[in-house]
């Protein structure tokens, strides 16, 4: 009395027949395509830059492979082909398993950092009497580092003023000889724009902008409990 399964449906094969196939090939592919570029992304996005990096040369690879493997034997079957292409998807799916996991969250964290103002410290070079940048940005209220390296043939410092009148320093780095770097100890600062300088050559300068640091910064950033 067991109905066979196929009976009941002779409708979807009669279906599946009269939708051709040059149009449910491409509409079909474009849709897989669309999801899987969907997921990728976003694990992508979700692992740390290295990971990510890894997984989309192993996808990479991989696909090339399969699909070298499918193009060299046109008469395997069906079942072969899936099992290649599930081959194929084992870094995608590695990676979303990493992704899930949560995988080196903290360095993805500190990279979200680095593209705001520098809340672990920022660096700044000298060089031909010249500082390499005449924009520092600090966090408010926050004590931070800013490593000095001097690759100068003369000495320099870092000092930071309420303006450019260079009275009243918030800052005043030691000087340091050429060829020499240093972790100058920067205290908190309230926001708001200051100046700095060398006070050995006052021509080397720029802007501080010391500002609230940007929300996605704040999680780590935040000492107040
Ligand atoms: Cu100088």
């Amino acid at each position: 009395m067991n109905a066979q399964p196929t009976r009941q449906d002779p409708l979807l094969g009669e279906v599946r027949f009269r939708l051709p196939l040059p149009v449910i090939l491409p509409i079909g592919s474009l849709i897989v395509i669309a999801l899987v570029a969907i997921a990728f992304s976003q694990i992508l996005l979700n692992v740390p830059k290295e990971v990510a990096t890894v997984i989309a040369l192993a996808t990479a690879a991989n696909l090339l492979v399969a699909l070298s493997v499918i193009a060299t034997r046109p008469q395997m079957s069906r079942a072969r082909i899936l099992e290649v292409l599930a081959v194929m998807l084992y870094p995608i799916i590695i990676g979303a398993g990493l992704a899930i996991v949560g995988v080196g969250e903290g360095t993805a964290a500190g990279e979200h950092q680095a593209g705001g103002p520098a809340a672990e410290g920022i660096a700044v070079s000298a060089a031909n009497v010249q500082f390499d940048t005449d924009q520092i940005a600090l966090p408010a209220d926050e004590a931070t580092t800013i490593t000095f390296d001097n690759e100068d043939s003369a000495d320099h410092n870092i000092a930071i003023y309420e303006d450019e009148s260079a009275r009243q320093d918030l800052f005043k780095g030691a000087t340091v000889a050429p060829g020499d770097s240093t972790n100058y100890e920067i205290p908190a600062i309230p926001a708001g724009e200051y100046y700095f300088q060398c006070d050995v050559h006052p021509s080397m300068n720029g802007d501080v902008t010391v500002a609230a640091e940007g929300e996605p910064a704040e999680g780590e950033g935040e000492t107040a409990s």
